[in-house]
């Protein structure tokens, strides 16, 4: 900042100077230390104190020169002492002020510099994950079922003993319970519903066609996608908790004629065209007639294969006509009505389509396998 040589500390007097032709010099120097200063406020603090050591109401330098130079200024040199001040004040505000708006466009300037995007840059690369092939092959199926005007219904995985069992004709003691042991969910000791049935998780979705019976009058038309549980050991065809689809079809005038042909368009259009279906008698307790449905196998397309066990077939689900005694326990008309319902694996359904030999690598996530199906 201003250095302390400049002699604006003292009179004109002290300093020798008499005649106004000396005074030329005198402020040519002071300019020249100005300059000097000018040129060193390069940022904010430093104009600042720049600015008050030449402005400064107490003691900047044009507050000395007046006091000092020109208060006490002689008579003959007043005028002259007078002019060039006015000459040097113009200058240094002027100056001063230029000064200011040039550390501020440098500050500008460096503050852009350094916040400015490189839009070269490459960015950053989030990785889109795809639909896991459980949900792909669960929309497949209701994209399907949709079209022939069906409506998709989901419901609570964890249920009653009756929505699960008793309302599907399957009693206490049946023995198809036994294939379809579950998890049961008892209440702590204390909490209100404890010593009532206990909870368990569902087996199939059917608890909620139950349940959309009970709310709505016929005609019904329905598929339940989602996961149910049973007790089995995990292996290669085995899960604890696997995906299902069921449908429920009830009206007035619903055939055999009506499920079988439904049963059929929807195996063309999941598995191809090519692919034929059969129907083989089975056994459940909330279907009579029941049905298992089968398909010539995708592989050696009936001729017989590793795959087929070299029987041309493959064991796709089971089916059958709504039993009477369901329609008892929603109320239904068992003599006016009838319908058909069916119950498939979407775990199993993906392997079929998809060949792929293990329900396992559903489960565990691996994003070598997920990958396979974006
Ligand atoms: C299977 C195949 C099936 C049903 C599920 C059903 C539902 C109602 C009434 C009658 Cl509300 N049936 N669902 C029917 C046949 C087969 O699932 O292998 N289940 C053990």
């Amino acid at each position: 900042m201003p250095t302390k040589t400049h002699n604006v500390t003292q009179t004109l007097a002290q300093l020798g100077i008499t005649r106004p032709a000396q005074l030329a010099p005198l402020f040519a120097d002071l300019r020249a230390e100005f300059a000097r200063d000018a040129a060193a406020a390069s940022d904010e603090a430093s104009w600042k104190a720049f600015r008050d050591a030449w402005l400064g109401r107490r003691s900047g330098v044009l507050t000395q020169v007046t006091d000092n130079w020109l208060k006490p200024a002689p008579p003959e040199l007043k005028r002259a002492v007078g002019q060039a001040l006015n000459d040097l004040r113009a200058h240094v505000e002027a100056e001063v002020e230029a000064r200011r708006a040039a550390v501020e466009a440098a500050a500008a300037q460096a503050a852009s510099q350094r916040e400015a995007l490189d839009l070269s840059l490459p960015g950053v690369r989030r990785p889109i994950g795809t639909r896991h092939l459980i949900r792909q092959t669960f929309e497949e199926i209701e994209r399907i079922f949709l079209s022939l005007g069906y409506t998709v219904v989901e419901g609570p995985e964890i249920e009653t003993p009756y929505y699960n069992f008793e309302a599907l004709n399957i009693p206490e003691h049946h023995p198809a319970r036994d294939t379809m042991d579950t998890f049961y969910l008892t209440m702590p000791p204390g909490v209100p519903e404890s010593g009532a049935p206990p909870h368990l998780l569902r087996t199939h979705t059917s608890p909620m066609q139950v349940r959309t019976m009970e709310k709505q009058p016929p005609p019904v038309r329905i598929i339940v996608p989602g996961k149910v549980y049973r007790r089995d050991n995990p292996d290669s065809t085995h899960s604890f908790m696997f995906h299902q689809i069921e449908g429920l079809a009830v009206d007035t005038d619903i055939t055999f004629c009506d499920f079988k042909g439904t049963v059929e368009y929807f195996v063309s259009q999941f598995f191809g065209p090519k692919v034929k279906t059969r129907l083989r008698p089975s056994y459940f307790p909330f279907t009579e007639p029941s049905a298992e449905v089968d398909a010539t196998c995708h592989v050696c397309e009936g001729s017989g294969c590793r795959i087929c066990k070299f029987s041309g077939w493959i064991e796709l689900f089971g089916a059958g006509m709504v039993d009477p005694a369901v329609y008892d326990f929603v109320n239904y008309d068992a003599k006016r009505l009838s319908g058909f319902a069916f119950g498939l694996g979407v775990d199993r359904f993906a392997l079929l389509k998809y060949g792929i030999n293990d329900i396992q690598l559903f489960f565990q996530n691996d994003a070598r396998f997920l990958r396979q199906f974006p």
